[in-house]
């Protein structure tokens, strides 16, 4: 046996809703993403699995990525768009994954994919958008004469939003980075409870106000949600779901070239959104920070970049080891080097 076939994947868990495995609550893993070599969909299994295409040549990538949501809930699935996309309702949680576009056409595709998903979200009475994550293969590239496929892509997905009327309060959280797939895929969460709040960062131009040098139609996404959990009986915890973040300040680049002041930037980034410093948040729960966050995907363009990043993160940033899942893809800026996103499971309890 070779020696990677004995490594173990790495695991990480996020929750649909519902209380924490820590509260008691009993969880089912209802989805698993396996980032690594392929992309596929197998709705046969349980849980069902997705895989998406995040390693290159250079950097392997095996992270499995767990899904849960309660025992008690209802569960029904099924597809949407001839099964190009499939879903997982659990009572007042849904999850979309599948296909958000096609090589072919990207605008309109992607326009279509989202179309569906927020037509669907809408018959189901699903009102809150949470988190989405958007893996787009040749990110950067331009084809003969036309834009970027990135903002191909925005076209698609901020024109499905408009026709819905979702305004640009209601965006989630989200990630749209490079992969190695042949389509764009992805998955996204909803929910029909109350107590999301999406958050911007005053250190950053809101992402679909980002001027039209960077595409004709803005990033349809908010730097992160937070969900209070008001409902005694499931933990009276907090949830925050951190969107790829790099280094922009206002609408720009900062730091083109540079990957440990790109690093550093957006690691500042990271800690003035989430703080109590942020007006949004300085009312919402317990303070968080840093050390809160149960994991970070860490995207980077060079492979040759890959020891700095690691070295500043747990150095600098005294982010444990265990906590990085690296991926070395691009993004959706040229001049963007490196991208973190992450989660917070459970910040602990919100005050009375
Ligand atoms: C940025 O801040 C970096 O298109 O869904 C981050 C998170 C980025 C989500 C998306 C893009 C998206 O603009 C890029």
């Amino acid at each position: 046996m070779t020696s990677e076939a004995m490594t173990r994947p790495q695991e990480i868990e996020y929750r649909l809703g519902g209380a924490p495995a820590a509260l008691g609550g009993a969880q089912d893993c209802v989805f698993q993403v396996h980032y690594g070599r392929a992309d596929f969909v197998d709705v046969s299994t349980s849980p069902a699995r997705m895989g998406i295409a995040m390693q290159s040549d250079g950097c392997p990538v095996d992270l499995v990525e767990n899904w849960y949501g309660d025992s008690s809930a209802e569960k029904s699935t099924g597809s949407i768009l001839d099964g190009q996309l499939h879903y997982i309702e659990l009572g007042n949680e849904i999850l979309y994954f599948g296909e958000l576009g096609r090589f072919e056409d990207v605008e309109a595709s992607s326009y279509q994919s989202y179309n569906a998903i927020l037509d669907s979200l809408q018959q189901k009475g699903f009102h809150t958008l949470v988190r989405s994550w958007n893996f787009i293969p040749q990110i950067n590239h331009s084809p003969d004469g036309a834009i970027e496929i990135y903002q191909q892509f925005c076209k698609g997905r901020a024109l499905a939003f408009d026709a819905r009327g979702i305004d640009e309060f209601q965006l989630p959280a989200a990630t749209g980075i490079g992969s190695y797939a042949t389509a764009i895929t992805g998955y996204l969460i909803a929910s029909k409870r109350a107590g999301y709040l999406h958050v911007e960062n005053p250190l950053q131009s809101p992402a679909y106000k980002y001027p039209p040098k960077f595409g004709p139609k803005s990033p349809s996404f908010a730097r992160g949600t937070l969900h209070l959990e008001s409902d005694p009986g499931r933990g009276r915890g907090t949830r925050f779901f951190l969107s790829g973040t790099a280094s922009i300040r206002g609408a720009e680049t900062m730091w083109p070239g540079d990957v440990r002041r790109q690093l550093n930037t957006l690691m500042e980034n990271i800690r003035y959104l989430i703080s109590d410093e942020n007006p949004q948040l300085a009312q919402q729960g317990p303070a968080m920070n840093l050390a809160d966050f149960d994991h970070f995907k860490v995207y980077f363009r060079h492979a040759k970049d890959y020891d700095i990043i690691r070295r500043l993160l747990l150095e600098d940033w005294q982010i444990p080891a265990e906590k990085l899942h690296f991926m070395n893809v691009d993004i959706c800026r040229s001049d963007l080097l490196v991208e973190l996103e992450g989660c917070i499971n459970d910040t602990g309890p919100v005050e009375a």
